[in-house]
């Protein structure tokens, strides 16, 4: 009996606790109420009634080596690790993933881009950082140009080895680069962003998008421009709208105009969104200025061409009747939200 108790000692001495897993199986193996230790404590009453109260005793010390071995480990591993089960639920039900919808100004851009491609428009793209010669140089503007202004335009750097980095103030540089690099005919869309330092408000955002088209080809003349532009308008704002072509004027073009369409939210009659005018300002355009064409390599004498350009994010103000632009651009999803399909 004693050499068993010895024996057992020995093996609760040499058990390593290194885990969880191991103080489980150490304390199934000795300490449990069918453990090796009650087992001998069992078989006390084989031991002769001189000798009980001796072996009892070795007995004692034997469980309480191998309890205070369990509790010593017990304590390090909560120091160190959380509780062995996790205050999981697992009969919880599951977290519902949400699904995504097209960013108003998206969809808005999306029916534009759709109505052009339909005409025979591809849509080009190019960088929101730009050059200062791509930006105003070859379109026309000239050297002391309000534009070119600290106050209108977001500079990157200056006196840059290649001129002044900007931040686009317009989709126009994206249509100098599809000259650059394209022979006529052209007929191209270029939506996106673009930026001005200006101030911020409910009506106006430093970030706003822009939809620019041009065409170039031989013959091209105002009165295709104004064909263009009806159609576009009867497709976007309603069949019944009619449209208004004031003189105005942009480097870029000449002769240039602005054009209203009859207020599609009051039929005409006059209301708070067009000021009682009946007419709402959609986009200015005119026929590409021979400088523009010289600048970007094409003959005016043999083509000539019409260019528009219009604002993106107003409609979709007005469509998805949205009063601060800013909402546009803070991505809050309980806004959001309020566009999905
Ligand atoms: C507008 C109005 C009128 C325009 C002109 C050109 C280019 F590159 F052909 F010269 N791009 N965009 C243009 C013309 C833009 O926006 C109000």
């Amino acid at each position: 009996m004693e050499t068993s108790i010895r024996q057992l000692q020995q093996e609760i001495d040499g058990f390593e606790i290194r885990n969880q897993k191991e103080l489980e199986a150490f304390r199934l193996e000795f300490t449990v109420r069918k453990g090796r230790i009650a087992a001998l404590f069992a078989r006390l009453k084989e031991v002769a009634p001189s000798e009980r109260p001796a072996v009892g005793q070795l007995l004692n010390a034997l469980k309480l080596s191998a309890e205070a071995k369990a509790d010593e480990a017990d304590a390090r591993f909560a120091e160190t690790a959380g509780p062995a089960h996790p205050a999981i639920d697992i009969s919880l039900p599951g977290r519902r993933s949400f699904c995504g919808s097209e960013h108003p100004v998206q969809k808005v851009l999306g029916d534009m881009k759709r109505i052009f491609s339909a005409m025979g428009f591809s849509i080009a793209t190019g960088p929101e950082l730009e050059l200062d010669e791509y930006n105003f140089d070859l379109l026309n503007f000239p050297p002391n140009h309000p534009a070119r202004d600290m106050q209108d335009t977001f500079f990157v750097s200056r006196g840059q080895e290649g001129g002044d980095v900007l931040l686009r103030t317009h989709t126009s540089p994206v249509q100098v680069r599809v000259m650059l690099d394209q022979k006529p005919p052209i007929r191209v869309i270029c939506p996106g962003k673009v930026y001005r330092n200006e101030a911020i408000s409910a009506r106006s955002y430093c970030v706003f998008h822009q939809l620019e088209g041009l065409y170039i080809d031989k013959n091209v003349s105002f009165a295709d421009l104004k064909a263009t532009i009806y159609s576009f308008a009867r497709q976007m704002f309603g069949t019944d709208v009619k449209l208004r072509f004031r003189p105005s004027f942009f480097p870029f073009t000449e002769p240039s105009a602005e054009v209203d369409v009859t207020c599609y939210l009051c039929g005409g009659k006059g209301c708070r969104v067009c000021k009682k005018s009946g007419w709402l300002e959609i986009m200015g355009c005119g026929m590409v200025h021979p400088n523009v064409m010289r600048n970007c390599g094409i003959d005016p004498e043999e083509w000539t061409g019409y260019a528009f350009g219009m604002g993106v994010d107003r409609t979709a103000l007005l469509r998805y009747k949205i009063d601060d632009i800013r909402l546009l651009f803070e991505n809050d999803v309980r806004m959001l939200a309020q566009f999905s399909a």
